[in-house]
């Protein structure tokens, strides 16, 4: 029986994507380093620490101490916060809200699992945190995705079984951790391996509570 639905955030509910690209870009700049949307790729679902690594790639900071790779992380932060300062509920991604409506309607559990600090908030920003009982804190991960802990944590604060849930995620480390959490994993955009997921779809308008019940049979 599907008992919960625990999703990702960025690029499934809404799409920070596009702020956390202007915000490292803002960083680089400041740097003086190149980067790209090509680069900013490699970002999506990676934590902000290791992101920064890969922002420094090639550079000679990437050989700073930490404390001063925390300062950095720190303005890419503060870039950022202002930017999410703007987003509305008009940015929710498309089918989403009736999407959460009738898993509420259908006393399915709903869970977050964002690698992002700013989850909380960004869901505030959305109106949407209403919709979530249970929101995983990365702060408490020892590691990200592709490893399962987050939806794990998720599932735990839920208090559902693994096996009981679908996660949903746009990025391949997030379709990889929700598989290695012994959940049924959806992929949105339509660019992964096959295998990946056990349903693709090209976008969030595509996904309905039908279609995430019949992978249970229902
Ligand atoms: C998101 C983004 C990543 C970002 C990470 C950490 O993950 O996809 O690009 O680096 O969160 O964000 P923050 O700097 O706000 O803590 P997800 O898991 O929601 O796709
Ligand atoms: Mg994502």
């Amino acid at each position: 029986r599907l008992e919960a639905v625990i999703f990702d955030l960025d690029g499934v509910i809404t799409d920070s994507a596009e702020f956390h690209y202007l915000a490292w870009q803002a960083l680089a700049d400041e740097l003086g380093l190149p980067f790209s949307r090509e680069k900013n790729e490699r970002l999506k679902g990676v934590s902000r620490m290791e992101s920064l690594e890969i922002v420094l790639e090639g550079s000679e900071l990437a050989r700073l101490p930490e404390a001063e790779k925390l300062r950095l992380a720190g303005k890419k932060n503060d870039h950022y916060r202002q930017m999410i300062g703007r987003i509305t509920p008009a940015d929710l991604l498309p089918g989403i809200p009736e999407l959460l409506d009738s898993l509420r309607e259908r006393g399915i559990s709903v869970g977050l699992a964002s690698a992002s600090l700013n989850a909380p908030q960004i869901l505030e920003r959305l109106g949407a945190a209403h919709w979530f009982q249970a929101v995983a804190d990365p702060a408490k991960l020892r590691k990200g995705k592709p490893d399962p802990e987050i939806f794990l944590q998720a599932a735990e604060l839920l208090g559902v079984t693994p096996g009981h849930c679908i996660g949903v995620e746009d990025a391949a480390a997030g379709l990889a951790a929700i598989r290695a959490a012994g959940m049924k994993a959806v992929g949105i955009g339509g660019v992964h391996q096959p295998g990946a997921a056990d349903l693709v779809l090209p976008s969030t308008a595509a996904l309905d509570a039908g279609k995430l019940l019949e992978l249970f049979g229902h």
